[in-house]
């Protein structure tokens, strides 16, 4: 079996399989010159061949232990139907949100070609890599959704779910249904792995009720009809102990690690059943040399004691020079 499906088994790899969040991005000249081809990010989503080209590259250059699909958490909005653009050297931009306007089903327009790109990576992945799909999880999406783009602080989302919370309520309700199509069009495309990732989790006033609960309903429903799928779930910047009721209550199969984590902590307390994945300071990779590799040994000495799979803390850095990842690629295969 693959190392990355044995170690969401319940398995200690050792060495623990390794893959990178953002992997497939911007500090890869290959990826820079495929971009530019596509002429804009979202023709390189919607173009399946350029995308499982794009998805592969890190997986050809680095060895991986998974691919991860190359699409963004943003296609779930534009499925909706919120108008989605990415400015040039700016963010995302998402057009006005109309909870009532959404769309309760039609969601394949927009889907098709991304189950496409999974359907072409899975033809053309190595032996014994595995093909993560994924999307963002409800909050994060809705943080999008409500904000209009990226946000340091997201205080409009934050006050829609304080002071509206039944209209929140709702759309949480419409991005589970148009995640839920997303994601099954993926597993049957291919994916064996799925990470839904909460990169505001910690932005949520209401942990239990807008993360862990709609969390917890999308993996019921993925888990009842496609049990041997494991799910990772990464609510990046939440507390202790809200970590701590994520893994339990969620039912991931394994909860991803922000580099602010302490890993005696999270190797102690967070739920025995659980995978841990992480959690290497992205400044660490971009700087390199001792520092890293100080950082790469204490992970993996925790990676002895429980299944764990090694990641970043959050995305690779755009400026991270590509040969830090190759050594650190190095580095963890050498044990
Ligand atoms: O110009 C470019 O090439 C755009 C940069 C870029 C890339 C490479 C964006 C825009 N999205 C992606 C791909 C992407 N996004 C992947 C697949 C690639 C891989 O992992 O190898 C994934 C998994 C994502 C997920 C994603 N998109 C997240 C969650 C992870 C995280 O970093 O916290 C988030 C928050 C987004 C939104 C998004 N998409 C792009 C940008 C610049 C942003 C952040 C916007 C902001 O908050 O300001």
């Amino acid at each position: 079996m693959k190392p990355l499906l044995r170690a969401l088994g319940g398995e200690i790899v050792t060495p623990p399989p390794v893959w990178l969040m953002r992997q497939a991005g911007r500090f890869l000249p290959e990826y820079q010159e495929v971009r530019a081809k596509a002429g804009g990010f979202l023709n390189l989503v919607y173009s399946p061949e350029l995308a499982a080209e794009v998805t592969l590259q890190p997986v050809k250059r680095f060895g991986m232990d998974a691919a991860i699909l190359f699409s963004d958490i943003l296609i779930v909005p534009q499925m909706l139907g919120q108008q989605l653009e990415f400015a040039e050297g700016e963010g995302p931009k998402l057009g006005p949100l109309e909870i009532d306007k959404l769309k309760k089903e039609g969601f394949e327009e927009h889907a098709k070609p991304v189950w496409e790109t999974v359907r072409r990576v899975k033809e053309q992945l190595p032996e014994n890599c595995a093909l993560i799909g994924f999307a963002g999880s409800p909050w994060t999406v809705a943080c999008y959704m409500i904000e209009g783009g990226g946000s340091d602080t997201f205080d409009n989302a934050r006050q829609f779910a304080r002071s509206r919370p039944a209209d929140f309520e709702k759309l949480i309700d419409r991005i589970i249904t148009a995640t839920l199509v997303y994601l099954e069009g993926q597993i049957e495309a291919g994916a064996e792995v799925i990470q839904l990732f909460d990169s505001w989790a910690g932005k949520c006033d209401n942990f239990q009720r807008w993360v862990i609960e709609p969390t917890a309903a999308l993996v019921m429903i993925l888990k009842s009809k496609y049990p041997k799928i494991p799910i990772i779930g990464f609510p990046r910047l939440a507390s202790q102990q809200h970590m701590a009721s994520y893994g339990v209550y969620t039912g991931v199969n394994c909860v991803g690690l922000d580099q602010s984590i302490d890993l005696d902590w999270a190797t102690q307390s967070l739920a025995r059943r659980t995978t841990l994945q992480g959690n290497l300071d992205p400044e660490l990779l971009i700087r390199g040399g001792d520092e890293m590799r100080a950082g790469v040994d204490k992970i993996l000495q925790h990676a002895k004691q429980r299944p764990w799979i090694f990641n970043l803390g959050h995305g690779v850095d755009k400026t991270t020079p590509p040969e830090h990842v190759a050594e650190l690629i190095a580095q963890i295969r050498a044990g």
